[in-house]
């Protein structure tokens, strides 16, 4: 069963002291660096925004980070200003081995849409590409790690699982935002969908 690694968003603003910190988010480097020395396929991904981006709570004005908004396609959270493309925050992590990864999959790029999974925007139709990608090298098993564990690595697990392949979630490797329940709802979203929980 040929796995890939998909390591999700461990980006400085996801890190202490960045744009939307998850706590000890930076924590996790070591171990994500030892999957990725291993994994025989990696992927990063790159959570990747326009400065005017449609999830930033400075996008609609009156609203605070946290809020949630109804759109076209769903609800939308109203995030601080966070991995705005070509900053600082928006760079991986300086300790990650992003050699290891043969794929770096750059998310949530367009302003009106934003993209919490790897696999689709938020719409849950319009595809990233990366299922086509998986699919050319015959991966049928993905491991997620990564930040957060509630939100993209959630989403994306899910995806994957919806589509097909064998998914684990390495635990050790993630953080959570944990805001409101969500660690919990993620965890029960994972278990419900057959995506193995690991320490
Ligand atoms: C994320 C909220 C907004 C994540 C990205 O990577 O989990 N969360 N954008
Ligand atoms: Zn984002």
């Amino acid at each position: 069963m040929p796995e890939a690694l998909i390591v999700v968003d461990v980006q400085r603003d996801f890190c202490p002291g960045g744009a939307l910190a998850v706590a000890d988010g930076d924590t996790i480097v070591p171990a994500v660096n030892r999957l990725l020395a291993t994994a025989g396929r990696a992927v990063l991904t790159q959570d990747w925004h326009p400065p005017d981006h449609c999830s930033f709570h400075t996008s609609h004005p009156g609203r605070v980070p946290f809020e949630r908004i109804v759109v076209p396609h769903g609800e939308q959270v109203l995030w601080p200003v966070h991995c705005v493309a070509g900053t600082d925050g928006a760079a991986f992590h300086p300790a990650l081995d992003t050699d290891r990864a043969a794929l770096v999959l750059r998310k949530g790029c367009r302003r009106g849409i934003d993209s919490y999974s790897a696999f689709f925007e938020n719409d849950r139709l319009t595809p990233t590409g990366l299922h086509g990608y998986l699919r050319d090298h015959a991966i049928d098993a993905v491991a997620v790690v990564g930040l957060a564990l509630d939100w993209c690595v959630m989403h994306s697990a899910v995806d994957a699982a919806r589509l097909g392949y064998h998914v684990r979630v390495v635990e050790s490797a993630c953080r959570a935002i944990d805001h409101e329940g969500s660690l919990a709802a993620a965890r029960a979203a994972l278990r419900d969908r057959g995506v193995v929980l690991e320490r």
